[in-house]
């Protein structure tokens, strides 16, 4: 630990010495894997690869890809590569249907785990002197546990608020003084709404200085407002419960994407519809390696998140390649009368008035042959209050706006501050009335 960094050497370890130590570390992750894990040894007897023979960085694309379907048809211990008893913990990604998607961790991994935390939380200025309001759930999601342990490490003071009981959320804010705040930037907006429900001035009765915001695509729209609202730095993090949970990468100051940490995980960006390995700078699907993961290791596991990454060294002084935001995942992407459309992009659009609230809906359906596609926004507080609005330009502009953005003519609704429901956890943007009906 040491002022900026919480572990200089390997944040800023040149590329080549980072480099060097992913393929050592690698080699070990493919062998420990095809030892151990009934669930790797066929894959690789599949494709005739032995772990010798990934003798290079370039040489891990010659293993298969990892999918999420590998995870629930081998639920809940099938791919495991440690013994039942050095399972220490479990945890579970909050999908609905079928069988959930599980980490398993040994000691191991937990160690490492809170180490990224603690890491992540010391890059965005996380300090013991911190007192730290957890907002993400608390249980099977990693992110609630995940920060907490984090947190520990750094010797920060820890207010597992957890999900709901938002009055409650606020009160505690205030009276216990919290300086940073972790949870979904959904989340974060709904706070500073129910703040000023309240009552409660979110720049000068809180202490906030910073916020942790992830687990969900944000723009960064999303972040000027929060930004604003709170009188904060906002931060975004990013994780995946198959790699560990939060603690894969984190933004520092410069707020200028997210940090891998390389020495824990590879990168590899693919097109997403014929698994073609992509150069730096080109959008497409993440694909990650866990290269120190002992319970449940993951070779070259298909996230369906779109995005990109950037190799150039960063101006923080960390030379972990970074990833940029993600604005959303492919299996996320909606077609629209034959149309690809992502919710980000609807977001965005949305985002560029200032007389509507951060709260969005898309409702697709399908009453005939054609589909229908509705845009259900809000007005902000202010806006609602004043006379003088024109609502019919205003539906014109986002109309055109969303036109502009998508090429697809929608509706739009606009309706009165809080109609739309909010969510404690991951926010929900999509109605979607077609299914079963294609
Ligand atoms: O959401 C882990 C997490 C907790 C990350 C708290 C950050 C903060 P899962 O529930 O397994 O784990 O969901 C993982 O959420 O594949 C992305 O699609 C999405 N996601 C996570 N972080 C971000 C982010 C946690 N910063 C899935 N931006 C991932 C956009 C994110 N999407």
């Amino acid at each position: 630990m040491n002022g900026k960094y919480w572990n200089e050497k390997i944040e800023t370890m040149p590329a080549e010495e980072l480099k060097k130590y992913q393929l050592k570390k690698l080699k070990e992750q493919v062998k420990n894997c095809y030892e151990n894990s009934i669930f790797y040894k066929k894959k690789f007897d599949s494709v005739g690869l032995k772990p010798e023979n990934v003798r290079s960085l370039e040489d891990l694309q010659k293993i298969p890809f990892t999918v999420k379907n590998d995870l629930r048809d081998n639920y809940p211990f099938g791919m495991v590569a440690a013994k039942s008893d050095e399972i220490v913990e479990i945890h579970a990604s909050s999908g609905t249907t079928g069988n959930p998607i599980i980490s398993a961790y040994t000691q191991n991994d937990m160690d490492i785990w809170q180490e990224l935390m603690a890491r992540s939380i010391y890059t965005t200025g996380g300090r013991q002197q911190d007192v730290i309001h957890i907002a993400y759930g608390y249980g099977l999601f990693t992110g609630g546990l995940g920060f907490h342990y984090g947190a520990q490490k750094v010797g920060a003071k820890i207010i597992p608020a957890s999900g709901g009981m938002t009055q409650r959320q606020i009160k505690l804010m205030k009276d216990l003084g919290a300086t940073i705040l972790a949870c979904t930037p959904s989340f974060a907006v709904y706070l500073a709404e129910t703040m000023v429900q309240e009552g409660v001035d979110p720049r000068k009765d809180l202490k906030l200085k910073s916020g942790m915001f992830g687990a969900e695509p944000w723009s960064d729209k999303i972040r000027e407002r929060i930004e604003k609202e709170f009188g904060i730095e906002a931060f975004d993090v990013y994780g995946l419960t198959e790699l560990c949970g939060p603690g894969v990468s984190i933004e520092c100051s410069e707020h200028k994407g997210m940090h891998i940490w390389e020495d824990h995980f590879i990168v590899e960006t693919i097109d997403p519809d014929t698994g073609e390995v992509l150069p730096a700078g080109e959008e497409g699907e993440l694909v990650f390696t866990t290269l120190t993961k002992t319970g449940l290791p993951m070779l070259r596991y298909r996230t369906r998140d779109i995005s990109k990454i950037e190799t150039e060294k960063c101006k923080c002084g960390r030379t972990h390649t970074r990833m940029m935001r993600v604005h959303g995942r492919s299996d996320d992407m909606l077609i629209v009368r034959g149309v690809n459309v992502f919710p980000s992009q609807i977001e965005y659009a949305v985002m560029c008035f200032s007389e509507l609230a951060t709260q969005y809906l898309i409702v697709l359906d399908r009453p005939g042959a054609l589909d229908t596609f509705l845009v259900k926004v809000e007005l902000s507080e202010q806006a609602a209050k004043n006379p003088q609005l024109d609502k019919n330009a205003l539906k014109n502009s986002i109309q055109q706006r969303i036109h502009i953005v998508t090429g697809l003519t929608a509706d739009v609704e606009i309706v009165k501050p809080g109609e739309i429901p909010r969510t404690e956890g991951k926010a929900k943007r999509v109605l979607d009335l077609r299914k079963g009906k294609m």
